[in-house]
């Protein structure tokens, strides 16, 4: 078993406050009166706080079992700042610092997923009803985005598997939909020029056996956080061995399918961006190499490291595609 179950208090000290912000309390909980935010949790929320940038919420660690990823102890954490400030969700606009700057106006609450298409239950179920069903854990995966530049992100979630076993899928369905809410004021979704070249909701596509590989997580929250809205409040796919477009943001609808879907990035350009977007340093983007990564950690300078096969969960996830031409299916 590659995964540990450890409690919060068996993290290495220096992992988990590496970040100063995951230890400055200003227990301004009352204040905010987050009463609405912490109803989103249920009662598992006991001690939260406002963290001054972006306005979000601590999770009381203690009471949740973290599964820590260990070979990915030796890095730091990517600082919460720079998780945060550094993005892609181009439905706030094509720059890195425009989610940042205009993904507060993303409405999270109230939050419906429907999960539909070829299952014995579909359903429509609340984020709160989510929460209430499946125990969040903490997992400190290595992130790396198809632009060559990687983070190690603390997420906060439950395993995409337990959600689909709950809606017990058909035997025909053979691949998972996801699809991003749209909401009127995402600047980029309304842009003529933007639109243009992207059509919105953004969607991604996992095979089944992968939406139900125990490493894949639906996530609502990281670094102890409730998840900022530019990094996918308040639910989004964490795939940690696919390159990050996969790990699509704000999900409000799940299908089960037969067929193989047309994601988002591979219908922009299929030759750049195929499906199954496994990491990979032996297969180059049509217009850069993939063999190294800038990773984004403390300071100024970016640290390149040698991207690892399958992100480096080569052992957990290598055994699906026993057999396929990784070049051919990238
Ligand atoms: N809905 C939506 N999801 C998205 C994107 C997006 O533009 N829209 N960008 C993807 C890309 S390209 C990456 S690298 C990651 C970035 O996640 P981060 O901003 O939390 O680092 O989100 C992915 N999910
Ligand atoms: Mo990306």
């Amino acid at each position: 078993m590659l995964l540990r179950i450890k409690k919060s208090y068996e993290i290495k000290e220096n992992l988990v406050t590496s970040e100063d912000i995951y230890n400055e309390r200003r227990n301004l909980l009352k204040k905010m009166g987050v009463l609405g935010l912490g109803s989103v949790f249920g009662v598992d929320i006991l001690d939260a706080e406002i963290n001054q940038t972006t306005k979000t919420i601590e999770i009381d660690k203690n009471k949740y079992f973290y599964d820590v990823d260990s070979r990915f102890i030796q890095y730091p954490l990517t600082p919460y700042q720079k998780a945060t400030t550094y993005n892609n969700f181009y439905e706030f606009g094509m720059q890195k610092d425009d989610p940042f700057n205009r993904a507060r106006v993303l409405k999270t609450s109230p939050w419906d997923v429907v999960i539909d298409g070829e299952v014995q239950k579909p359903i429509k179920i609340s984020l709160e009803d989510i929460l209430k069903r499946f125990k969040l854990q903490e997992r400190i995966y290595h992130f790396r985005c198809v632009e060559a530049w990687s983070m190690n992100i603390p997420w906060l979630g439950f395993q995409l598997g337990d959600l689909i076993d709950f809606v017990r899928p058909k035997s025909n369905a053979k691949f998972v939909l996801f699809e991003t809410v749209v909401q009127d004021s995402m600047p980029a979704v309304k842009n003529p020029s933007i639109a243009a070249y992207i059509k919105f909701p953004y969607k991604e596509g996992l095979r089944l056996d992968e939406a139900k590989n125990p490493l894949t997580m639906l996530t609502v929250g990281m670094y102890g956080k409730v998840l900022p809205n530019q990094n996918g409040a308040p639910l989004r796919l964490v795939v940690p061995w696919k390159y990050g477009f996969k790990n699509i943001k704000s999900i409000s609808r799940i299908t089960l399918v037969e067929k193989m879907p047309i994601s988002t990035w591979n219908k922009l350009d299929s030759s750049e961006y195929g499906f199954y977007a496994n990491v990979n340093p032996d297969v180059p983007h049509p217009r850069w190499s993939q063999a190294n990564e800038r990773f984004i950690g403390d300071g100024f300078s970016f640290n390149k490291i040698a991207t690892k096969p399958f992100n480096g969960y080569e052992q957990e996830v290598a055994k699906m595609y026993a057999g396929m031409d990784m070049k051919k299916n990238y």
